[in-house]
């Protein structure tokens, strides 16, 4: 249950935030959560830099379209000219989607420099999460989100998205994290942390991007939206700060198609590293994820733009279930 001071709150920061010099909160967002009916963040990284120009664009209306079907109102979160928007107009979405003003890959440590500095950007996991908290949005759809790379515990790549986790309340849905990176220490990294990670639906195991399996096991696992919202309402009565991690599995169709990718991943993170591209920092990602696309002849694209289809659908369910029980 949401108490009568937290619903005071949440009325009065999207006031102070519609006031707010630096925040734009699109008025149907504002409007959804001042009458606190379901609402979805969805990220804009995976629009800037995780895939191509115009299957971005495309990806990014389905996404909202879905997030529409499932009973929620989305809210595709992004920086236009050093303004942050909680919700993008069609023609915003569409300047991030072609980069024509060079927007840059944010995550938290972005966020204060590229506001000062007027830039466009691609709001990541971690960054969304930050805007998502702010303005008391509750569910947050993406595709994969970051973690552990490779090596990780010598080069200290470890994606700001983790930590992120522990200061919001907001609920990432996402396909689990990318093959790409080291799953095993990821999970243990999260256990350090105290996000809680629980599959939803399909398997135990907690899924990887491409693959339904990453032979790790989830220590949870949950099968509808219901459950999925008790999780979120427990940690909210109990005032609980961090968030948790949904971990959707890609839909069976594309099962068959996961080995193949898997080789790229593989390929693609050797040659990273052969020619020194794993060492530059906020990079990686971008040039793996460009990478496979180009090994697979595009199979990884129809992929990832399955996963998250199916992430928003879900992230609206779960988000549409959870104002149900805080009502
Ligand atoms: N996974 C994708 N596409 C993406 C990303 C992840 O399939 O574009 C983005 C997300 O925004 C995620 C970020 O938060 O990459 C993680 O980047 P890094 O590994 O640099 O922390
Ligand atoms: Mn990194």
């Amino acid at each position: 249950m949401l108490g009568r001071a937290s619903k005071r709150g949440i009325h009065s920061l999207v006031t102070a935030l519609k006031n707010n010099a630096l925040v734009d909160i699109h008025p149907e967002v504002a409007e959804a959560l001042h009458a606190r009916q379901p609402v979805v963040a969805l990220e804009s990284t995976i629009i800037t830099h995780g895939m191509p120009h115009p299957v971005n664009l495309e990806t990014a209306r389905t996404v909202e379209r879905n997030v529409r079907a499932s009973g929620s109102v989305p809210a595709t979160i992004g920086l236009i000219e050093g303004r942050v928007k909680i919700g993008l107009e069609p023609h915003e979405l569409e300047r991030l989607a072609e980069g024509k003003n060079g927007p840059v890959k944010l995550s938290r440590r972005d966020i204060g420099a590229a506001i000062a500095l007027k830039r466009d950007g691609g709001t990541t996991c971690s960054a969304t999460l930050v805007f998502a908290a702010l303005a008391g949005i509750k569910a947050f759809a993406t595709g994969g989100l970051g973690g552990v790379h490779r090596a990780g515990q010598d080069t200290l790549d470890i994606s700001a998205d983790l930590p992120e986790l522990t200061r919001c309340p907001v609920a990432l849905i996402s396909a689990g994290v990318k093959s790409i990176l080291d799953i095993g220490r990821t999970l243990e990294y999260l256990e350090t942390l105290g996000v809680p990670v629980v599959t939803y639906g399909q398997t135990d195991d907690f899924p990887a991007f491409y693959s339904h399996k990453s032979g790790f096991k989830s220590p949870w696992r949950v099968d509808n939206p219901t459950d999925a919202a008790r999780i979120m309402n427990v940690q909210e009565q109990l005032g609980m700060k961090n968030g948790v991690i949904f971990a959707t599995p890609i839909p069976t169709k594309y099962h068959s198609m996961s080995e193949a990718i898997q080789k790229a991943v593989e390929d693609a993170v050797q040659e990273a590293e052969e020619n020194g591209i794993s060492k530059r920092g906020k990079e990686v990602t971008p040039w793996i994820l460009k990478r496979v696309g180009e090994l697979t002849g595009g199979k990884s694209l129809l992929s990832n733009v399955a996963l998250i289809e199916n992430t928003s659908m879900i992230g609206g369910q779960i988000a549409a279930s959870y104002a149900r029980l805080a009502a």
